[in-house]
């Protein structure tokens, strides 16, 4: 098609002020958009949470997934779990609390919360492309004891687009241990999800007060709409 030529900048009206971003230098990060927090029998439904709280951010994670995939953008999924004999999992966070299964113990998706289980995987929804990255991490953040910063550097990424699963532990984690190694991120509003509606909101609070203390906040529209239109 005639005039097809990508843009190659975006402003995306966010709080708690627009930002510009160079695509070529922007990844989506998806956050632990697993069957082990969002459906029955998995991790979260264990530790006492009503799974379905989490998803109505499935669908505007898809529509930006799509427009990233349409324009080539980098994208980035990761997912939360163990290795079978946990040997990355710290007692402290195996034993903790008393939830009905622990991480590891048999359950309807398989062992909870390790690599390899039906459970561990991603919703199919959202599933991804054979060409699409992939990242294990056995934190809350993407960044602890994982290969994200080495891959980030590799293809000379410089801001995120992070959405996921759930917006005060895992999305605020990464974007807390993201912007101290300097990227810029905007979390997409619609695109997280709490256990706790409360948590969610007051968890883009913080990251957008003080003047983005730690990023900004975008409505997945905000995103598309930055995606279509070039600023050069
Ligand atoms: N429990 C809870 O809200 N979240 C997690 O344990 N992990 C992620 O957020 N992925």
């Amino acid at each position: 098609m005639l005039n097809s030529a990508k843009p190659t900048k975006g402003v995306i009206s966010a709080e708690p002020e627009p930002i510009t971003l160079d695509w070529p230098a922007t990844a989506l990060l998806i956050i632990d958009m697993q069957r082990d927090f969002m459906e029955p029998g998995g991790f979260g439904e264990t530790l006492g949470n009503d799974v379905s709280q989490l998803a109505r951010a499935v669908k505007p994670i898809g529509t930006v997934l799509t427009a990233a995939r349409d324009t080539g953008m980098l994208v980035i999924h990761t997912r939360e779990g163990h290795l079978p004999d946990l040997s990355d999992a710290p007692p402290a966070k195996v034993e903790r609390g008393a939830p009905s299964l622990r991480i590891g113990d048999p359950g309807p998706m398989g062992r909870i919360l390790i690599r390899g289980e039906a459970g561990h995987d991603i919703i199919p929804e959202l599933y991804p492309l054979d060409s699409e990255i992939v990242i294990d991490k056995p934190g809350k953040g993407a960044f602890y004891a994982t290969e994200l910063g080495d891959v980030l550097g590799k293809y000379g990424i410089e801001n995120l687009l992070v959405c996921g699963v759930t917006t005060e532990v895992c999305v605020n984690t990464t974007v807390r241990e993201a912007n101290d190694r300097g990227y810029r991120c905007v979390v997409i509003a619609d695109g997280c999800a709490s256990y706790f509606p409360e948590f969610h909101e007051m968890g883009l609070k913080m990251i957008k007060a003080q003047g983005g203390i730690f990023g900004w906040v975008a409505d997945s529209a905000a995103v598309l709409e930055a995606m279509k239109v070039s600023t050069t």
